[in-house]
């Protein structure tokens, strides 16, 4: 579904996991700062929304977002994480760097998820042009870094629950 059909700060609070228990890493990308930074207030104040604690959520900056698989690395080596969320913001410009960027992006941090069995988080806008981004970061079709967090919490709490439980994950009441 379209982003603009989908506002990006909704989900379903009501039947959110706590954080509480969970690490998470932050990785944002320089470029596009006024629109990467905005996605991680949103991305930072949702997780602690949720009751992560803040000594529990560690941050690092990359110069842009073709650096975040990279960043995304060293934090997973560096921590013991629940999950980790990427922030980035690559806009089309008159050459295709971007399809260059976004499948490098994509992929790095799809390979990550399997050789470490952690889920890192896609919060990449992926926009036609500033004013697309800025509807994307708090604007009118909300902030993906909200998204991400919640995506985030999700994944971290399944990790959790298919390690403890048997039985049925999901789709229960
Ligand atoms: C070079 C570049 C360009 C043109 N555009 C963006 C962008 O819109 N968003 C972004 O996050 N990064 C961009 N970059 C920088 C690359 O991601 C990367 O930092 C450099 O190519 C150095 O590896």
């Amino acid at each position: 579904m379209a982003s603009a059909l989908k506002n990006l700060s909704k989900y379903d609070e009501e039947h959110m996991p706590s954080a509480s228990d969970y690490h998470f890493g932050i990785v944002v990308a320089d470029w596009n700062a006024e629109i990467t930074h905005a996605l991680y207030e949103g991305c930072y104040d949702t997780l602690l929304k949720h009751g992560a604690k803040a000594d529990r959520i560690h941050t690092v900056q990359v110069p842009g977002s073709f650096e975040l698989p990279a960043g995304a690395k060293m934090m997973a080596d560096r921590y013991k994480l629940d999950a980790v969320i990427c922030l980035g913001c690559v806009i089309k410009g008159e050459t295709r760097h971007n399809e260059y960027i976004n499948t490098a992006v994509a992929g790095g941090l799809t390979n990550l998820s399997m050789v470490y069995g952690l889920p890192f988080i896609f919060g990449v806008l992926t926009p036609n042009d500033q004013q697309q981004a800025k509807d994307r970061a708090g604007g009118k079709h909300g902030n993906k870094g909200i998204e991400a967090a919640a995506t985030a919490i999700r994944m971290a709490e399944l990790k959790h629950q298919l390690k403890e439980q048997q039985g049925k994950i999901g789709f229960s009441k």
